[in-house]
């Protein structure tokens, strides 16, 4: 399986400031962290991280064809970009979000997603765990595809 993880912008930020809603580990120990429970499973991953929204389009239209699954942290785009909305419909690959923090708990203008129109599941709330659950469901996910 191949696995595509893209972060949005400024979680290459992660454990420099605000600790408190993100944590206190860096955006390579996040990388490490998947990297881990990647190995374990046998999945190809690759990692995109962009401050820019056409940079991460072009990225997910790029996996057409050659990924079996995304795990996204749209970052602040999660609430502002239809672009990136579009570009994981058009790709059709099976897809989830994931969120360090709790969105639902903050801002009101962070409650919206307009990622979570094109992903099976969201995980939030629970840090790099979150990334786990996303990863593992879309193994599971497709691991039984192959199966059936
Ligand atoms: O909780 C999340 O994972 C977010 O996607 C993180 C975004 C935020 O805009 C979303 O509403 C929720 C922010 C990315 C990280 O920003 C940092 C800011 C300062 C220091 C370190 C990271």
């Amino acid at each position: 399986m191949k696995l595509l993880i893209i972060n949005g912008p400024n979680i290459n930020m992660l454990g420099i400031r605000e600790k408190g809603i993100y944590g206190e580990e860096s955006y390579e120990s996040l990388l490490s962290y998947c990297r881990s429970i990647c190995e374990k499973k046998g999945i190809e991953v690759s990692f995109f991280q962009s401050n820019h929204e056409g940079d991460i389009v072009d990225r997910i239209q790029e996996a057409y064809g050659s990924t079996d699954a995304i795990v996204i942290n749209p970052a602040a785009y999660t609430h502002t970009s239809v672009a990136i909305l579009d570009a994981l419909k058009a790709v059709n690959i099976p897809c989830c979000e994931v969120h360090l923090s709790n969105i639902y708990e903050r801002e009101e203008f962070r409650h919206h997603s307009y990622i979570s129109l094109a992903a099976e599941k969201t995980f939030y709330g629970e840090g790099f765990k979150g990334y786990e659950k996303a990863i593992l469901y879309l193994f599971e996910k497709l691991s039984g595809k192959q199966e059936g």
